[in-house]
C-alpha cells in the first residue's frame, strides 16, 4: 500500500466518522433523523471495514473507542411500587356539588358534618415520581401507563428546583410526586431558539416540558429550564402528616416547591369560589394550568374512600371550559373500528382552537349528525377540551350554503361492503351502526391487530399502528399469531425485512427482540389484548384477578351459556355484571376466536396473575355483604374488602367464602346457611379488617 492509499483511507475514515457522529446527533438528541436505518447501517459498515483494513487509523477518538458513543437507545422501565393515580374530570359547577355529595354519602356524613377539602391548581405538565431513600434522590420516573414509567433520573437531576438531598428528617423511603413544567416565557424563548436553528417548534409548554425531560442526553434537559411542583406521593415508609395540606407543608420543609394557590375549603360553594378565582387569575400565573384539583384533606378519610379503578373517590379535577372556534366542514368520512363500529369523522378546514391546529373532529354517530342537522359545506362550531378529541357542537345556520346536502349515513361498510346494522336490544336500538363483516372486514382485522400490540396490551416496541398497516397490506401479519412467526418466516423469505424502505439491520433486530420479549405476558394484558367487547383495561384486570390463570378463565367462559352457573360466576365478579359476562361468553363461543387463541398460545406463555401479596385472611376469598351495615356504608364495605384482596359478589353461591350479615338480612343469609357458608356480623368483619391491616 502506498502512502497515498493510506492518506485516502485516512480522509475517508475521518469523513465517515464525522458523518456518523452527525446522524447520531440528529437521531438521539434531536429526534429528527434524516437518513434511513439501512443507510446508517451502511455508513457504520464502511467505517468498520476501513478499521479492519487499516488498524493504524484507529485512535482514542474513533467512534468505536468512545465509551458511551451511542447513547442508550431508550430509557429503562421502572415499575411503580404504588400505581400513579389518574383523576376523574368534571366540567360543570353542578358536578362539583355532586362530587362533594358523593363523598359525604359514601362516608355516611350528614350534610352539616365538617368536611375539609384542598383546592390545588392543576398544573399542565408532565407527572413525575421521585424516590428518596434516607433523604437522597435515588430514582426519578415518568408516569408511563401508571404502573410502569421510564427512568429519567439523570435528567431530573438537572432540574434545579428538585432537591438531590432533602432537609428536615424526611421518612427513610419517600416517593414524592408532582408535575414537571415549563413557564410560558421559557417556552416562548425555546421556540424562538428552535425557529432560529430551523428546528421544529413545540406545540405548547406541556409538550416542550415532556420533550425536554425525555431526552436521552441529560445535557439537553439541563439546557432547558424546567420547574416542579410537588402535590402527591407514592411509597412512604411512615407518613409524616395526617392531611393533604400537612403533606404539602412537609414537602415544602423538605425543600420542594409547592403551589401557593392551594387552599383549604369546607364546602362545594367555597371550592367553586376558589376555582373561579383561580380561573380569573389564570392568565397572570406565567405557567399553564388546565383546572383545579379538589382532594379530601383528611388522609384517614381518603383511605376509607379508596378508588374506582385507578381514580380516587377522594379527588376530582375540575377542568376549565373548553376552547371553541368555528370552521367549515369539508367532508364526512367513515372509520371502521375494531368492533365494527362505523364512526363518522369530520374533515375540517384547519383552524386553531386554544393554540392547537384542528382538522378532524368526531361526529359520534348517525343520530348525532341528524339531530344537529350537520351538512357538508356547513360552518360548524367546534370545541376542544384538554386532550380529548375535538367535538362538533352544532351548525352556524346563517352561513349554510344553498347547495349543502343532508348527510346520508351508509348502510353498508365502506371497507368490506358487508351490511352495517344497528343492533336491537331490550333497551331499544343501538346508536352505533356496525359492520357485520367480522374478521373478513379488513378494517376490523387491522384495528384488532393495532389493539393487540397497543401500549396496555402486548406493547411491542417498533410495532405500532403504522407498521401494522404496512405489514397487513403486504399480508405479512394478518392475525395475532403471525407476529410471533415473523422472524422465522423472514429468515426464509425472498424479500427480507431489512430490504424494505425504512428498515435497517438495527431496527429489524430490535423489532424481533421486542417481539421475543413479549412471548411471556401477564394475564391482564393478554385478556385486554383480545379486544373482547366491554373488556377494557380495568375489566381485564378484574377478570385476571378473579381467574388467576388463562385456562381457568377460558374454561368458565366456554361454559358460560345464558343462565348457567359459569355465566353467573362472571356476572358476579365485582364491577362486571351481565353485559360484560355476555360479551365474554360470546367471544369464547366464536369458533374463529377459539382457533386464534389456540394458534396464539403455541407461541405465547400467559403468566398467571400474581397472587395478592397480602397476609390478609380474606385475600382471594369471595365475600357477600347483606342486610344493613351500621358502622359504614355498603359502598365503603365493598371497597374495604377489595383493598384487602377479597372479591365482592352480589349474590350467594357455592363459590362464596364469607357472608357479612347485618340486621334485616334475608334470603342471602338463608342461602348461606343452606350452603354452609361462614357467616359473620359487621363487628367481626371490622375486627378482621383491622387485623388484616396490621
Ligand atoms: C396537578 N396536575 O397539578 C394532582 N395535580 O393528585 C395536582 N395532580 C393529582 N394533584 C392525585 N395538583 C393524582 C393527581
Amino acid at each position: 500500500m502506498t502512502a497515498d492509499d493510506l492518506a485516502t483511507a485516512r480522509a475517508e475514515y475521518a469523513r465517515l466518522g464525522a458523518e456518523i457522529a452527525r446522524h447520531d446527533e440528529l437521531y438521539y438528541r434531536e429526534d429528527a433523523p434524516v437518513i434511513s436505518d439501512a443507510e446508517y447501517d451502511d455508513l457504520r459498515r464502511r467505517y468498520e471495514a476501513l478499521e479492519k483494513a487499516h488498524p493504524e487509523l484507529v485512535t482514542e477518538k474513533s467512534l468505536s473507542k468512545r465509551i458511551g458513543a451511542a447513547p442508550a437507545e431508550k430509557f429503562a422501565k421502572v415499575r411503580h411500587k404504588v400505581p400513579v393515580l389518574s383523576l376523574g374530570n368534571v366540567f360543570a359547577d353542578a358536578d362539583v356539588e355532586d362530587f362533594v355529595a358523593r363523598v359525604r354519602r359514601f362516608l355516611g356524613l350528614s350534610a352539616d358534618a365538617p368536611l375539609a377539602m384542598t383546592a390545588e391548581p392543576k398544573i399542565d405538565g408532565l407527572s413525575c415520581s421521585l424516590r428518596y431513600e434516607h433523604g437522597h434522590l435515588v430514582q426519578a420516573a415518568t408516569r408511563g401507563d401508571g404502573y410502569e414509567g421510564e427512568d429519567v433520573t439523570a435528567n431530573v437531576k438537572t432540574i434545579g428546583e428538585i432537591p438531590h438531598v432533602l432537609k428536615h428528617a424526611p421518612p427513610a423511603v419517600l416517593e414524592v410526586r408532582g408535575e414537571v413544567y415549563m413557564t410560558l416565557a421559557d417556552f416562548a424563548a425555546l421556540n424562538e431558539r428552535q425557529a432560529k436553528a430551523g428546528k421544529p417548534l413545540f406545540a405548547n409548554p406541556r409538550n416542550s416540558a415532556a420533550g425536554s425531560l425525555r431526552q436521552l442526553d441529560p445535557a439537553i434537559t439541563a439546557s432547558r429550564p424546567l420547574h416542579f411542583f410537588a402535590y402527591a406521593w407514592g411509597e412512604v415508609s411512615h407518613m409524616p402528616a395526617a392531611t393533604q395540606m400537612g403533606m404539602l407543608e412537609k414537602f415544602k420543609s423538605y425543600g420542594f416547591p409547592v403551589n401557593k394557590l392551594t387552599t383549604l375549603c369546607h364546602s362545594a360553594e367555597e371550592l367553586l369560589r376558589h376555582y373561579h378565582d383561580i380561573e380569573n387569575h389564570r392568565a397572570t400565573l406565567g405557567y399553564d394550568i388546565d383546572g383545579v384539583v379538589y382532594k379530601v384533606n383528611d388522609l384517614a378519610l381518603q383511605e376509607r374512600l379508596g378508588f374506582v379503578s385507578r381514580a380516587p373517590r377522594w379527588a376530582v379535577a375540575h377542568k376549565f371550559p373548553a376552547h371553541q372556534a368555528t370552521t367549515v366542514l369539508r367532508d364526512i368520512e367513515i372509520q371502521v373500528g375494531r368492533t365494527g363500529a362505523l364512526t363518522p369523522v369530520a374533515r375540517l378546514e384547519p383552524v386553531t382552537v386554544g393554540g392547537v391546529v384542528v382538522s378532524n373532529a368526531t361526529l359520534h354517530n348517525e343520530d348525532e349528525i341528524a339531530r344537529k342537522d350537520i351538512r357538508i359545506g356547513d360552518t360548524v362550531r367546534l370545541q376542544r377540551a384538554g386532550d380529548v378529541i375535538p367535538q362538533i357542537l352544532g351548525v352556524v345556520l346563517e352561513k349554510r350554503p344553498k347547495n349543502a346536502k343532508p348527510y346520508r349515513f351508509p348502510h353498508v361498510c365502506p371497507v368490506c361492503g358487508s351490511a352495517a346494522i344497528r343492533e336491537k336490544s331490550d333497551g331499544g336500538t343501538d346508536v352505533v351502526r356496525r359492520c357485520t363483516g367480522g374478521l373478513i372486514c379488513q378494517a376490523q382485522a387491522q384495528e384488532r391487530l393495532k389493539h393487540f400490540v397497543s401500549r396496555l396490551a402486548f406493547d411491542i416496541e417498533g410495532l405500532g399502528e403504522k407498521q401494522i398497516e404496512q405489514f397487513y397490506a403486504e399480508g405479512l401479519i394478518t392475525k395475532p399469531d403471525d407476529i410471533f412467526t415473523l422472524a422465522a418466516r423472514d429468515a426464509h423469505a425472498k424479500t427480507k425485512l431489512v430490504e424494505r424502505e425504512g428498515y435497517g439491520e438495527t431496527s429489524v433486530r430490535n423489532l424481533f427482540a421486542a417481539i421475543e420479549a413479549r412471548r411471556e405476558i401477564p394475564l391482564n394484558r393478554f385478556i385486554f389484548a383480545l379486544g373482547i367487547r366491554h373488556v377494557g383495561e380495568t375489566n381485564a384486570r378484574r377478570l385476571a384477578r378473579h381467574f388467576v390463570t388463562f385456562e381457568a378463565l377460558r374454561k368458565t367462559a366456554r361454559a358460560a351459556s345464558e343462565g348457567s352457573e359459569a355465566r353467573a360466576e362472571i356476572d358476579n365478579i365485582e364491577g362486571l355484571g351481565a353485559v360484560v359476562a355476555e360479551a365474554v361468553a360470546d367471544f369464547f363461543a366464536e369458533k374463529h376466536n377459539e382457533d386464534e387463541l389456540d394458534a396464539l398460545l403455541k407461541y405465547v406463555t400467559v403468566e398467571p396473575m400474581e397472587a395478592v401479596a397480602s397476609s390478609s385472611p380474606v385475600a382471594g376469598k369471595t365475600v357477600v355483604f347483606t342486610g344493613s351495615l351500621e358502622r359504614m356504608t355498603r359502598d365503603e364495605a365493598k371497597a374495604q374488602a377489595e383493598r384487602l384482596g377479597a372479591k365482592v359478589a352480589s349474590s350467594v353461591s357455592k363459590n362464596t367464602d364469607l357472608v357479612v350479615a347485618g340486621p334485616g338480612a334475608g334470603s342471602k343469609l338463608d342461602k348461606a346457611k343452606e350452603l354452609g357458608v361462614e357467616t359473620i356480623d359487621e363487628e367481626a368483619w371490622l375486627k378482621l379488617a383491622a387485623e388484616a391491616r396490621g
